[in-house]
């Protein structure tokens, strides 16, 4: 039982500074020691560093780092690839561009082990723009459309190997999607629960659901949390907040329910903003989730007040 902490300091996808800041805010949070506690060795692998920089231009001219995320999105893609082989990686970004690389990699560590990957997104964005069609520029809203196969990211993306089935895709928490991203999912397959859907159903039924599906197609999954799936009362360290989010008990209950399936291998913890926090409340909610998530029962939680 090995944990693969791996530091994804990408802000070059977010619209402000500070993602980059995020794996020493979830050192400083404790996160080594809470998976050290749950019985697991844990491996500092330390900051993945992006390979050299391939000028590229697009004719999008919103476009913002687009080298940048390509050359993070490769080294992120080899990264997931080789630590998934020695234990559960835990990604520490960043922003969420970062998935475009980690995401891209566990989908090959998972066909080389003759099986899919599935994904569950918690997010209160779906990040479906292709390069053509966001508008803010800034890629972090994009990394669902390249691992899905969307059309335009040839030539300028190094991915992904093996793309994402968007039926293999459930996405959770959603309550900010633009008109095209509306479009995309309307047109597509990925299993989408949006806030709506979560205040009439709750989050048990529908994520129940769906790791059965995932169990029955015998699945590896891999979990994406984006800060900003929870409501900006408990988690204000975040660039794009928006309010009406999950509140503390659906986000603990989603990690409980998602390791209890026995079947997540691979995490990324993405788009903290230890900038815009209020001292280190949103690392440390971040942090429990994860424990949650790798094991952490409610009788086990130590008791903190905030
Ligand atoms: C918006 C916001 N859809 C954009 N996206 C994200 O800029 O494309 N915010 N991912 O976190
Ligand atoms: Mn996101
Ligand atoms: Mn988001
Ligand atoms: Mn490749």
């Amino acid at each position: 039982r090995c944990c693969v902490l791996i530091g994804a300091p990408v802000e070059a996808g977010a619209g402000r500074r500070g993602c980059g800041m995020g794996p020493a805010a979830y050192a400083a949070a404790g996160l080594g020691e809470a998976l050290a506690e749950l019985g697991f060795a844990v491996e500092h692998r330390g900051d993945v560093v992006p390979g050299p920089l391939r000028t590229v231009d697009h004719p999008n001219p919103a476009i913002r780092n687009l080298a940048e995320v390509a050359a993070w999105t490769a080294a992120l893609d080899e990264a997931a690839f080789a630590a998934s082989r020695d234990g559960f990686p835990i990604f520490l970004g960043g922003d969420h561009s970062l998935s475009a690389g980690t995401i891209a990699g566990m989908s090959r560590r998972a066909a080389a082990e003759g099986r899919a990957l599935w994904v569950v997104w918690l997010d209160a964005h779906p990040d479906l723009h292709t390069l053509d069609s966001t508008e803010s520029g800034n890629l972090h809203g994009t990394p669902m459309a390249y691992l899905t196969g969307r059309p335009g990211f040839a030539g300028y993306m190094p991915g992904p190997d093996v793309p994402l089935k968007p039926e293999h895709v459930c996405m959770i928490g959603l309550r900010s999607v633009d008109p095209v991203e509306r479009r995309a999912l309307a047109a597509g397959h990925v299993e989408v629960h949006d806030m709506r859907s979560i205040d009439e159903r709750g989050i048990a039924a529908p994520l129940a659901a769906f790791l059965e599906r995932a169990a029955h197609a015998g699945a590896m999954l891999h979990v994406s949390l984006d800060v900003d799936f929870l409501d900006p009362g408990i988690a204000p360290g975040v660039g794009t907040t928006v309010p009406g989010g999950a509140t503390f008990r659906e986000a603990h209950l989603a990690m409980e329910m998602l390791r209890d399936s026995g079947l997540v291998r691979s995490l990324d913890l993405v788009e903290l903003n230890p900038f815009l926090d209020e001292r280190g409340r949103t690392a440390l909610l971040m942090v429990d989730l994860a424990a949650s998530l790798m094991g952490r029962r409610i009788l086990d939680r130590p008791t903190r007040s905030s």
